[in-house]
């Protein structure tokens, strides 16, 4: 019997008793993941009306101006995600430090790290925007968590998603065992399942990179987007696409629909030249949920999900998405160490 249409919550839960190793329960986190992204679908939509779609005073952890509703939707998570005894700690990208839960609520099992408004500088021209999770087991919630606790590799993650605000509002999520897609029917405020098994198409012919960064790539990195935009009249033979909505949930989403590549690789533009992406709340769960769908996701150097994280906010190159490309990256990458 097709599964379409059946709520997330009830999806889940029918997921968790199909399989003994997961027994654990996972689907009262993602219901409130769900009602919190319910919450934030409403402020976003909402936001040009009330007047909370500009930026803050602040800025966040990696010293970028904060937008109001970056600070708002942090708070929406938070609020949504400390009451029922689910979680041990939180982390975000809005906030510096662990979010412990407040001792006077019950505490669970799981560790989560979010991004609550992702591609948020898209706000003001009414382009899609969207919030990632990631989430880990905490192996001992009796003590206060620490940040060794959350720096955990991405293979550890047990589930991880995001929602879309677009056109429609969407939930990804992955727990392991493929990948689905839900749609948030506003008639009924449900999550309902409208995208069963999502699959990356191996091969592809379009590629989403913001361009404006050539001159800082690696000459692997170079060589493959000049080979792209060559198309038939160059080595591939093949002629691309290219997209970059700079909305890193509706490039993700794009791939899972119709494959493609995602970059946003290694450059010396900054300081640090470790990559603009944060690991534990962009790279990784985007990278589990691709890799689920049957595409691969890099640094180039490395498998994303195999990286050891040495700091919460850390940031890393990303290169993800159908097979055929990523390999193809991967092995200039290679060839570009050996000459
Ligand atoms: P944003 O800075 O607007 O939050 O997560 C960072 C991100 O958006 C991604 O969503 C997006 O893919 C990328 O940065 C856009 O980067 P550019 O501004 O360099 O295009």
């Amino acid at each position: 019997m097709s599964s379409i249409g059946k709520s997330i919550n009830q999806f889940i839960s029918e997921q968790q008793n199909k399989t003994d190793s997961n027994s654990d329960d996972l689907s009262g986190l993602i219901a409130d993941i769900a009602s919190a992204c319910k919450k934030i679908a409403h402020l976003v939509n909402r936001s040009a009306i009330t007047g909370i779609g500009g930026a803050s005073a602040s800025e966040n952890v990696q010293g970028e101006v904060q937008k109001k509703l970056d600070i708002i939707t942090n708070d929406v998570m938070v609020e949504q995600l400390n009451h029922h005894g689910h979680l041990a700690a939180m982390i975000s990208e809005e906030i510096e430090d662990i979010i412990q839960i407040p001792e006077h609520l019950p505490k669970g099992k799981y560790l989560i790290a979010f991004d609550p408004l992702d591609g948020s500088s898209n706000i003001d021209i009414n382009i899609s925007v969207g919030t990632i999770f990631s989430i880990l087991r905490c192996t001992d919630a009796s003590r206060e968590v620490r940040s060794d606790d959350f720096l955990q590799a991405g293979t550890e993650q047990i589930c991880a998603g995001f929602c879309v605000y677009g056109p429609t509002t969407m939930m990804i999520l992955t727990m392991g065992n493929g990948v689905n897609g839900f749609t948030l029917d506003s008639e009924i405020d449900e999550f309902v399942l409208t995208h069963p098994d999502m699959t990356i198409p191996e091969d592809a012919a379009e590629f989403a990179v913001n361009i404006s960064n050539q001159r800082f790539w690696e000459t692997s990195v170079q060589r493959y987007i000049d080979e792209c935009i060559q198309g038939v009249d160059g080595d591939r033979e093949k002629n691309f696409n290219m997209r970059w909505v700079a909305s890193m949930v509706s490039d993700v989403y794009r791939i899972l629909i119709r494959g493609g590549i995602f970059l946003y690789p290694l450059d010396t533009k900054s300081a640090n030249s470790s990559g603009k992406l944060r690991l534990m709340y962009e790279a990784n769960p985007m990278s589990f949920i691709v890799e689920q769908a049957g595409g691969l996701s890099t640094t180039g150097y490395q498998r994303i999900m195999d990286i050891k994280p040495t700091d919460l906010h850390q940031r890393v190159p990303v290169i993800l998405g159908s097979k055929n490309e990523v390999e193809r990256i991967i092995r200039y990458h290679q060839e570009d160490k050996l000459s």
